[in-house]
């Protein structure tokens, strides 16, 4: 097994860690004492499952560092699954079903049932990504379609008019999703300008800088690096905190889906 960090043994702390697992509500996961799972498929890759329906998560999230010659080339994605690969450090080539592009570091895939997706690494370095999966909800009349993009060459939007908080989407404004990836970023400073609660879940993974964020109402100091599942109705905000950098994560959040009751019947 193994663990992520690849740090064993006596520290100099005290046993201390800063993760929080609210299971059907919230998690925090620092990366201290998250481990290496085996996965079937992944070829010279470490992989670190962080969201998943274990914590209350309608979706698995998964950070993986992919060593030189480091592959997923059976494919990644079931029967029903949609899937995204967001690059977030490194160059390797992804497949999209036939098709094969070259990803460097703000570079995703996204790929709808149906297409499965490969990877790479021929870099000769070792290139670090954010995975995520989920059972996508289909709607009549609309198909959803590979996606490839670099979040790099995006331009930042303002987020709700705010001067310093800045987003980038990921997946077009269409119904055929049911789902979208963005990267938020906050100016050291610069908060939400109020506390979210909606129905929709995300995961995030923190790119940069330093925070300091609400989850059902308990404020906790987060940084690059860290992992945060928001489960549906989860109170959330952030401040941005430290000097220098933005605090930024990369999160995904499902949409243009109807609530769908359960069959009283069963
Ligand atoms: O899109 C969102 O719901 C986003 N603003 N949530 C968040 O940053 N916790
Ligand atoms: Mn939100």
């Amino acid at each position: 097994m193994g663990y992520q960090n690849n740090v064993v043994g006596y520290r100099p702390e005290l046993l201390h860690n800063r993760s929080v697992i609210k299971a059907g509500m919230f998690a925090l996961l620092e990366p201290d004492g998250l481990v290496k799972n085996m996965i079937p498929g992944f070829e010279n890759c470490d992989v670190t499952i962080l969201g998943s329906p274990k914590l209350g998560a309608s979706f698995v999230d998964y950070l993986v560092t992919i060593h030189p010659e480091g592959s997923n080339l059976k494919g990644f994605g079931a029967d029903g699954e949609e899937v995204l690969f967001f690059l977030i450090e490194g160059a390797l080539s992804v497949g999209t079903g036939e098709k094969t592009h070259s990803l460097s570091s703000g570079g995703f895939a996204y790929c709808p049932p149906g297409v499965k997706l490969y990877f790479h690494n021929r870099s000769g370095q070792p290139a670090k990504a954010f995975l995520y999966k989920r059972r996508y909800v289909p709607l009549e009349g609309v198909a959803p379609y590979v996606v490839v993009g670099d979040t790099e060459a995006m331009e930042w939007t303002k987020y709700e008019g705010m001067e310093d908080v800045l987003i980038k989407d990921f997946l077009p404004k269409d119904l055929a999703f049911d789902c979208n990836f963005h990267i938020l970023s906050f100016k050291p400073g610069a908060s939400h300008g109020y506390i979210e609660t909606h129905v929709q879940e995300h995961g995030a993974y923190c790119l940069s800088g330093q925070g300091m964020y609400n989850l059902d109402n308990q404020w906790l100091p987060v940084k690059k690096g860290d992992y945060i599942f928001m489960g549906a109705y989860c109170l959330q905000a952030c401040y941005a905190v430290g000097r220098d950098e933005p605090f930024a994560y990369v999160y995904s959040k499902d949409c243009n889906r109807d609530v769908v009751l359960s069959d009283p019947s069963r």
